[in-house]
């Protein structure tokens, strides 16, 4: 997603209180604070458009309000609650490296100085949701408005289909969508984070694939292939499921799948031909 186009903060100087031993936290120290922004910079380019980039000036100032609200003991909590800060702020910021070093790190020894560097960004997902007990309708409706919020946004929804359950096949008929969302949370995050929205939705696991208030499953993160423990990516069953397929190619029926190496549009087909 992120292209080449960045702006660059570089150590910009903040004093504050961030550190593990006492006297870091009661004198407080100088922290160096760099900023790598990757966004598209075409249009600000072409048009002189301020609002279509980021006013470094008021970016440092937020920085830097944001850096001094609270005290943590390691460079790794702050780097981190600035990368995401930045990303919330500016969700049109694809991608930031930020960087924080301490300069009078107080090891007793003499150094240049130490540097946390981490790399966040937004990602693009594809999340199935199902119903097939209670008012259908309003459950993807509730689970929609869960799924989006500060750290994941729902871009486009797929019109609400009825299907005939498959696999186990003595059920009601269900509720079935695919949203598209951009989120800053890891797949194992993002995993845990729908399990959470499935919970509070009131979800109650009985039977496998059985019926159910809501259901929701990760079917693609960016072109990643996962298969840990936790989470698999893509979602493994994707190609023999209608009830996936014609609501994931009313929204985005180009995708690639990464594994199949195949658009969604021909692994419809694929299935309607079968
Ligand atoms: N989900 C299942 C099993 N079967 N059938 C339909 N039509 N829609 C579903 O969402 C569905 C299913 C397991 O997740
Ligand atoms: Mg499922
Ligand atoms: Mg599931």
């Amino acid at each position: 997603m992120a292209g080449i186009d960045r702006i660059l903060v570089k150590d910009l100087e903040v004093y504050a209180n961030h550190g593990v031993f006492k006297e870091e936290k009661v004198l407080g120290q100088k922290f160096l604070i760099t900023m790598e922004l990757f966004l598209s910079l075409r249009e600000a380019g072409k048009t002189g458009d301020l609002t279509k980039s980021v006013h470094y000036g008021e970016l440092s100032h937020k920085v830097e309000e944001e850096f001094k609200k609270k005290s943590y003991d390691l460079i790794e909590e702050a780097t981190e609650a600035l990368a995401e800060f930045i990303l919330k702020e500016y969700d049109f910021i694809d991608k930031v490296k930020v960087s924080i070093k301490k300069p009078w790190a107080p090891i007793g020894r003499p150094l240049d100085y130490v540097e946390v560097c981490i790399e966040r960004a937004w990602h693009i997902s594809y999340i199935a949701l199902g119903s097939n007990m209670g008012n259908k309708e309003e459950n993807l409706n509730n689970a929609l408005e869960m799924i989006n919020c500060e750290h994941t946004k729902v871009i486009k929804v797929a019109p609400f289909l009825k299907t005939e359950p498959w696999g186990y096949t003595d059920q009601d008929e269900f509720l079935n969508s695919v949203c598209m969302v951009k989120t800053i949370l890891t797949p194992d995050e993002l995993m845990d984070f729908l399990l959470q929205c499935e919970k509070d939705l009131k979800r109650e696991r009985i039977i496998k694939w059985g019926p159910r208030t809501i259901d929701l499953d990760i079917l693609f993160y960016d072109d990643l292939i996962i298969g840990s423990e936790k989470t698999i990516i893509p979602h493994p069953r994707i190609q023999e499921r209608m009830f996936v397929l014609e609501p994931l190619s009313n929204i985005s029926p180009y995708l690639m799948h990464p594994v199949l190496n195949k658009r969604i549009i021909d692994i419809k087909a694929e299935l309607e031909n079968k």
